[in-house]
């Protein structure tokens, strides 16, 4: 009999008072006995005993709860933040701002946040009299988000810009704060500032100065969102040639829409950005990136209360982002105007491609400072082997990784920011732009990949907790893991960046490296870094003599590196702003520390796998080979 079925008979032949013997006795905290078992006519032995040792018992679950993690000020708690504002916005009206803003993230949307996750839209197809309605109805906490969002000027700091060219990295920063608590509320936001975007590029005049002042209001009672219906059924990425939405030309020079849009995000919009094929007489279109043009709509009713040239045909029920209405739409005859010039669809929505994807790139390093937040702080309340899990090195070094990670993919976006601010803003310089149009593709595929990466290991930090739905800690992963795949997925995005070194025809490599060596260059002298600066040196090498190599290679050699060479012009970069902040005279150790920790990893994979001969003609047959392995008839 074993030592522990041998303790279970004897608690059952003689009671558990027998287990206790010599043993000292435990501290139980219990409902009151005498209370709970008054006139139950038990024995004062039998009392005792029940109220002292049985801590689980019918009426008890035992005193001990662990400690759930605290959402503090989000603005507060973070240095790295801090740190970048109070060197590139020391601005105090940006501070207490952000601060206040904080504060309400944590103390009050936190909460409507997580009510969104619970209370998910809801396609109402029919009134109670059989009329088809199509209502998408959403949460109350969502529309608060939505009156948030015009109050906070959410979206409209990136056109008010009340701090020139640094307002954008003023409103990313907020939005940084809100994202994880925001219900995905991000995303009709990040569709409504491209929306805004793409208006101003082509002008803000009839028929969108409406819309463009709605987009960019601060009234609640004003303020619109809008959509950006882009996936067919045909596939998402391949644009040009997944559209079949035609635009019929009406006589006075507006258009109706027909087609089916496949994944329509936040479709309780007020509006929509989306690309169609103008039809000629004969009822022709133009197949093609060069058959597509850019229309504007708006989403409306009837006096029946029918949506005008829409029908919803049904919700996605998708993995996560479950706060936010996605929907399977026909478009039967929508009312539209076209804003671009006839088959300048996608280069005309090129802007809200980058304003969205630097969003995405937001909610990505967010999702990851909010789990390191969250795990460090439970670190400092969880026990276990007799110790909190912040006096374990193990525990420690794994949250200092992803603290790593964190302050690379933040410092990543921030620089986007301020490239997009600087071009907003007319300060920048032809080198700006290059980098900028280079770094959107890389920043956001990097970040959304590396967000999964940090919020599924945060998600383990606490253990079992992490995968217990109604800790709210799953929706940080289900949400993750979408930034990797909308706004282009990771492969896409790659492609995207060769397609933008090659129509440059490389001048945004030249901007490139131009701009990582003149972030090194204070850098020289700082010994504490030298082992991060030599890294990112060697890095930079095998880069430029990859670029010389591949330069003579053709498009498949090109195609077969283009996910490692994006990664590695992610990698470097970050490495040279890690090293440049920790040489800014109010850096701390620890921003040193996170410089030396981020440039140990291969910081160039591109050559590493270059030189093991990945991208080599034979690659690709037998990546196929190994991906159809089969086992073979015996
Ligand atoms: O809609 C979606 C979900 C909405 C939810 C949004 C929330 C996000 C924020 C969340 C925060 C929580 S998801 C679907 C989004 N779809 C995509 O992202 C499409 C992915 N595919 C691509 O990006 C492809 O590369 C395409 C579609 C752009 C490729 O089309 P083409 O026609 O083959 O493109 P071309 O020929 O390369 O480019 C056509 C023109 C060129 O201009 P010109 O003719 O002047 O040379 C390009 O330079 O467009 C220009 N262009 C660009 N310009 C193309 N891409 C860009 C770019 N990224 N930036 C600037």
């Amino acid at each position: 009999m074993s030592a522990c079925s041998a303790l279970l008979n004897s608690r059952v032949a003689g009671g558990c008072f027998r287990l206790w013997r010599g043993v000292p006795r435990p501290v139980v905290h219990f409902r009151s006995a005498s209370v709970a078992e008054r006139g139950t006519g038990r024995s004062d032995e039998e009392l005792w005993e029940a109220a002292s040792y049985l801590p689980f018992s019918g009426a008890r679950i035992g005193s001990f709860f662990q400690e759930r993690p605290v959402l503090k000020n989000p603005f507060l708690e973070d240095a790295l933040l801090r740190g970048y504002l109070r060197r590139h916005l020391p601005q105090e009206a940006a501070f207490s701002d952000l601060c206040a803003f904080g504060e309400r993230v944590s103390k009050e949307v936190d909460v409507w946040g997580r009510e969104c996750e619970v209370t998910p839209p809801q396609l109402v197809h029919f009134d109670p009299w059989g009329r088809r309605v199509d209502h998408i109805e959403t949460s109350p906490a969502w529309k608060r988000m939505k009156d948030l969002s015009a109050q906070e000027g959410l979206v409209a700091i990136g056109y008010e810009r009340p701090f020139g060219e640094w307002s954008r990295v003023y409103q990313m920063c907020k939005l940084y704060i809100y994202s994880p608590s925001s219900g995905l509320y991000t995303c009709p936001l990040a569709m409504t500032d491209g929306a805004a975007k793409v208006i101003q590029s082509v002008g803000v005049s009839w028929p969108v100065d409406e819309a463009y002042s709605r987009l960019t209001t601060r009234q609640p009672e004003r303020f619109w969102t809008s959509g950006q219906w882009m996936t067919e059924r045909q596939g998402g990425s391949d644009v040009a040639r997944g559209t079949e939405t035609v635009a019929v030309p009406q006589t006075d020079g507006s258009y109706k829409l027909h087609g089916f849009k496949w994944f329509t995000s936040a479709t309780d919009a007020d509006m929509t950005l989306t690309l169609a094929r103008i039809q000629d007489r004969t009822g022709a279109t133009t197949p093609g990136s060069r058959g597509l043009s850019l229309f504007y709509a708006e989403v409306s009713r009837d006096e029946d209360g029918l949506l005008k040239g829409i029908e919803v045909q049904r919700l996605k029920d998708k993995l996560g982002t479950r706060q936010m209405p996605t929907a399977e739409l026909l478009l039967d005859g929508l009312p539209a105007h076209r804003l671009s010039e006839v088959g300048r669809g996608v280069a005309s929505i090129a802007n809200m491609l980058t304003i969205t994807r630097i969003h995405n790139s937001i909610s990505a390093a967010a999702a990851m400072r909010r789990v390191v937040q969250l795990a460090g702080d439970y670190a400092t309340r969880r026990t276990a082997f007799g110790k909190l899990l912040k006096d374990h090195p193990l525990h420690m070094q794994t949250l200092a990784r992803m603290e790593v990670e964190t302050r690379g993919a933040f410092l990543l976006v921030m620089d986007v920011c301020r490239l997009l601010g600087r071009e907003e803003s007319g300060m920048a310089t032809q080198l700006d732009t290059n980098l900028l149009r280079l770094l959107t593709p890389v920043v956001k595929l990097y970040t959304g990949k590396q967000a999964v990466a940090v919020v599924s290991e945060g998600l383990e930090s606490f253990g079992g907790q992490g995968y217990i739905e109604d800790t709210g800690l799953p929706g940080l992963l289900r949400d993750a893991q979408v930034l990797s795949i909308w706004e282009g997925t990771t492969n896409v995005l790659s492609l995207d960046v060769l397609r933008c070194v090659a129509r440059s025809s490389g001048l945004v490599l030249h901007a490139y490296f131009t701009h990582t060596k003149s972030l090194l260059a204070g850098a020289s002298s700082v010994s504490s870094l030298a082992p991060a600066v030599k890294a990112l040196d060697r890095a930079l090498s095998e880069l430029e003599d990859f670029v010389q190599v591949a330069a003579s290679k053709g498009p498949a050699y090109l195609e077969l590196a283009a996910r490692d060479l994006a990664y590695s012009l992610a990698r470097i970069y970050a490495g040279a702003l890690l090293i440049d902040h920790a040489c800014w005279k109010g850096a701390s150790p620890s921003d040193t520390y996170a410089a030396l920790r981020w440039c140990e990893q291969d910081l160039c994979p591109v050559a590493s796998k270059q030189a093991r001969g990945c991208y080599d003609p034979s690659t690709p047959a037998l990546d196929a080979a190994l991906v159809y392995d089969r086992p073979t008839q015996d």
